[in-house]
């Protein structure tokens, strides 16, 4: 076999009982689960940045994965066997989507204008290789974060130039996604966030990220850009407190800047668990909202307390991940994009595939239950059994927004409280258990 990753075979669906670890046991693509087809439900993406461009270091450790384009010198042209990886995987591993980064795709340059002009160049090649294949551009994003020159953040910096200089990457990386039929474009605040108090302006700093959200918006409109524009929550990490906190943290923020309707979430798991939320609970919140876009597919080490980017491999959040999606109506532009990465010691090529076949296999199993669950209406039934109350009778009326103070007051005086019933929390974790196991 030729290509770059020889020594992988095409990956299919073999069933759960297959013993071959090239092998799907549960995602078969092309299984219909609630009128739809699985990968037209689930719309993997691969990430760029953790797969092509990630080595294996951490901060204690040089980096342990010597991939095969390595060995090419010129990084332009070291970038464009990356290109071919990148499709060549996404073909055995039938995922129809990618994510990326400005950089993942090109390193940067001595000047600006040298860095934009190899992003075209690696453009091209990208443009290319989706004519090919049929792969499509899930989002695109900047990286407003790792050069030095953001080390007081990028929107947030103190420093206008800085301001001035992400602007002009954020442009860039919106044209070229843009010109690559990308449904989405991610703002993640990379360091968009603080240190210490002791020096930061909080009003002008936050002030400033929702302008800079602002032209994003104009310039969209500008170049006729129509994909959906994403934030992705995170509390800390790189800075010590990063302004998109979670959710809440950011619906509260577009609203109070005029930004409500240009924005949808996209919930990365790992960042949930560190705000201290679960993954069900910022997918609950978002979709409620009709804010659920798209989704950062990974989970993180529940002992640690930094973001470890890992291949998901929890059935139970898969499972409340799409059950959460299927209530949402499922995705329009969105995905599920495996923002993960193998471990340190994990440095073959074949451990990438691994990692993709683990997560997209715990990801389809989690929407066969998902759907299961939805078709039989078991958490629908339960919410209208405990919320029964507001449905007549002095419920109805406070929905109805009907009764204030007085009238509640002269309610409560008359009837007290009647009864309370049970929240059964146990029971209902118990048939949970039994859709996840005889699913
Ligand atoms: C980092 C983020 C990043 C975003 C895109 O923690 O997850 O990878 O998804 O900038
Ligand atoms: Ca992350
Ligand atoms: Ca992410």
């Amino acid at each position: 076999m030729s290509g770059i990753f020889s020594s992988i075979p095409k990956i299919e669906y073999k069933g759960r009982e297959s013993k071959d670890p090239f092998s799907f046991k549960f995602y078969d693509p092309e299984e219909v689960v609630m009128g739809k087809k699985m990968k037209d439900h689930l719309r993997f993406a691969l990430s760029y940045w953790h797969t092509l461009t990630g080595e294996g270091s951490d901060p204690f450790g040089d980096p342990t994965a010597v991939r095969p384009w390595d060995n090419i010198a010129d990084p332009i042209e070291q970038a464009k066997e990356r290109v071919k990886a990148a499709f060549e995987m996404m073909e055995k591993l039938g995922i129809g989507y990618f994510c990326f980064h400005d950089r993942d795709i090109v390193p940067e340059a001595d000047t600006l204008e040298e860095y934009q002009r190899n992003l075209d160049t690696i453009a091209d090649e990208i443009e290319k290789e989706m004519k090919r294949t049929g792969i499509k551009l899930l989002w695109g994003t900047s990286n407003c974060f790792s050069h030095p020159r953001f080390m007081h953040g990028a929107a947030t910096s103190s420093n206008p130039e800085v301001f001035a200089y992400a602007a002009a990457q954020i442009k860039k990386a919106m044209e070229i996604t843009h010109r690559l039929g990308g449904e989405g474009y991610v703002f993640w605040g990379g360091r968009e966030g603080y240190e210490t108090l002791l020096n930061t302006d909080l009003k002008l700093e936050l002030d400033n990220f929702a302008r800079m959200l602002k032209m994003a918006v104009d310039y969209a409109k500008k170049i006729g850009f129509k994909g959906q524009f994403y934030i992705e929550p995170k509390p800390k990490e790189p800075t010590k407190h990063q302004y998109d906190v979670d959710t809440s943290t950011v619906l509260g923020f577009l609203r109070e800047h005029d930004l409500y309707d240009h924005f949808k979430m996209n919930i990365e798991a790992n960042h949930a668990t560190l705000a201290m939320h679960t993954f069900h609970h910022e997918l609950y919140l978002s979709r409620i909202h009709g804010k659920l876009g798209s989704i950062d597919a990974n989970q993180g080490d529940l002992m640690l307390g930094w973001d470890t980017d890992q291949f998901p491999s929890n059935i139970y959040d898969a499972t409340f991940a799409m059950y959460e999606v299927l209530k949402a109506g499922g995705f329009t532009t969105g995905g599920l994009n495996f923002d993960a990465k193998v471990r340190r010691a994990s440095f073959d090529v074949e451990d990438l595939f691994y990692g993709y076949i683990v997560g997209m296999d715990t990801f389809a199993q989690g929407l066969r239950i998902a759907a299961k669950l939805v078709e039989d209406n078991v958490l629908e039934s339960i919410l209208d059994k405990r919320y029964n109350g507001y449905n007549d009778g002095i419920g109805k009326k406070i929905v109805d927004n009907k009764v204030g103070f007085e009238e509640l007051s002269e309610y409560a005086m008359k009837n007290g409280v009647s009864k309370l019933e049970s929240g059964r929390q146990e029971m209902i974790e118990s048939i949970i258990n039994q859709y996840i196991l005889c699913s």
